[in-house]
């Protein structure tokens, strides 16, 4: 019988298939072909499977993808959660800005999620204002660990029927905020695979667990982030608040640097886009420019 499905997790040679209407999980093997095309299954990937017996399964078909991340190995994310902790180890705003622009050159909703808030003294809580205000004043949605509590109901809302993932560094809390999540706590963090003297590297395979109607995957942390492969004149496209005023500048292809008229050095001066995210953007642009051609990196 000719089934379809989503492989929710990929473990020594088995992509484990869940299947559509039923959501019984089959294990599958891939089918000789794709090892001798380019294309590798991915967990994320809709894939048409064939059954041999009630529980296994042969990969037919891979159906073509949103979408793919190398780390973590998925394919057709629609969100992720951005994990950004504000104590050790304590993330910058440049490092948030590079993950945003990763995640929208991917076509992945990000959602911004400050950890370890609660290490702050009331002072340095204050000062997580404005850096919260300026990232949802371009219409991101943030949430901080310490008021996860009673927001059930916004987070089944984004989470619903989507492939989510978690990205940031390591040891920022990324498997803590998904065993909030999860209903029953599965994934291992820090604390726990230490004590079981394991290491700290806890997350080996990648997996997608149910949560709130949707599938959330844990994942290893990574910050060295390539964003080499992004053309410089779409830079500006990832950028929701430069995306906004595109086609406005005097010049078609203007870098909002030394051009005159240009809308977006305008809205930096009366505040309507932050000087910090322009000085991003300026950043990644000549670190694109300056790219060497055969060392561009792929997308990680
Ligand atoms: N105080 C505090 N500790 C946290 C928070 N999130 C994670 N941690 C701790 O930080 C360490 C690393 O967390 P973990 O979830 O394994 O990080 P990951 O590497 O991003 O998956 C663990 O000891 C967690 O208990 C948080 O919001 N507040
Ligand atoms: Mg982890
Ligand atoms: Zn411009």
């Amino acid at each position: 019988m000719e089934l379809t499905g989503q492989i929710v997790k990929a473990l020594s040679g088995f992509y484990y298939v869940e299947e559509s209407e039923t959501h019984h999980v089959y294990q599958t093997r891939g089918r000789g072909q794709f090892r001798n095309t380019d294309t590798t299954p991915l967990v994320g990937d809709w894939v048409n499977f064939t059954t041999t017996n009630p529980d296994e399964g042969i990969l037919t078909a891979i159906n073509p993808r949103k979408n793919d991340m190398i780390r973590p190995p998925v394919a057709n994310v629609d969100l992720a959660f951005l994990v950004a902790s504000v104590a050790e180890p304590k993330i910058s705003p440049k490092l948030i800005d590079r993950y945003l622009v990763y995640l929208e050159s991917l076509g992945i909703q990000p959602i911004l999620y400050l950890s370890k808030v609660d290490l702050l003294s009331a002072q340095e809580r204050e000062e997580l204002v404005d850096l919260i205000s300026l990232y949802q004043q371009i219409g991101y949605t943030v949430f901080l660990n310490t008021e996860l509590t009673g927001k059930a109901e916004q987070l089944a809302t984004l989470i619903q029927n989507k492939t989510v993932v978690a990205v940031g560094q390591s040891g920022v809390g990324k498997s803590t905020l998904l065993n909030e999540l999860l209903p029953e706590r599965v994934i291992e963090t820090a604390e726990v695979s230490q004590s079981l003297g394991r290491g700290k590297h806890t997350t080996r395979h990648t997996e997608l667990h149910d949560v709130f109607g949707g599938k959330v995957a844990d994942t290893p942390g990574f910050s060295n982030i390539a964003i080499d492969y992004i053309p410089k004149e779409d830079l500006d496209s990832y950028f929701p608040e430069m995306l906004a005023l595109k086609g406005q500048c005097k010049f078609r292809q203007c870098t909002h640097q030394h051009e005159p008229q240009c809308v977006v050095k305008a809205a930096v001066e009366t505040g309507h886009i932050s000087q910090q995210r322009y000085d991003s953007y300026v950043q990644m642009y000549h670190e694109i420019a300056d790219a060497k051609p055969h060392y561009k990196r792929k997308k990680c």
